[in-house]
């Protein structure tokens, strides 16, 4: 079953819509494997957003990142990368649709509430970034038979 790492910025984590936040990826049917409230440091920070180094808007990136807490996650589910983006909605949340994290919370780019992994590869990357092996929880969910019916 596929994996994705899923972080509640500052912002969300300030404006109390953590609870509104992973009531959604839990409504949706995806399993919660791993989950902590952590204050990245600036060089975790610099390393999971690397693919924006050079970026005008890098250094404001990795400020706000750092700039309080964050709820780091990791939540399992077919198809759960695309499926945890599209809950997220758009980078931009003017752009987000209504319905998602983003439309529904947001309004500015710089304030956009979650972050969710884009592919496999940085899904892998980024959980592994955050989470030890024995941090993520194998365990059976019940209500699983009913969000699988085959
Ligand atoms: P996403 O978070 O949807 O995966 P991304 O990986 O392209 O988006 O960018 C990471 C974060 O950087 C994004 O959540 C907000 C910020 N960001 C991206 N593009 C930006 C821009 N043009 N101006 C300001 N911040 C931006
Ligand atoms: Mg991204």
């Amino acid at each position: 079953m596929e994996k994705t790492f899923v972080m509640i910025k500052p912002d969300g984590v300030q404006r109390n819509l953590a609870g509104n936040v992973i009531s959604r990826l839990e409504n949706k049917g995806l399993k919660l494997k791993g989950l902590k409230l952590m204050q990245i440091s600036e060089s975790l920070a610099k390393t999971h957003y690397g693919e924006h180094e050079g970026k005008p808007f890098f250094q404001s990136l990795i400020d706000y990142i750092t700039s309080g807490p964050v709820i780091a996650m990791v939540w399992e589910g077919e198809n759960a990368i695309e499926v945890t983006r599209n809950i997220m909605g758009e980078t931009d949340p003017k752009k987000a649709a209504p319905g998602t994290i983003r439309g529904d919370l947001a309004l500015t780019i710089g304030a956009n509430i979650v972050h969710g992994s884009d592919s496999p590869e940085s899904a892998e990357k980024e959980i592994g970034l955050f989470f030890s092996q024995d941090e993520i929880i194998d365990y059976n969910l019940t209500l699983e038979s009913w969000v699988y019916q085959d």
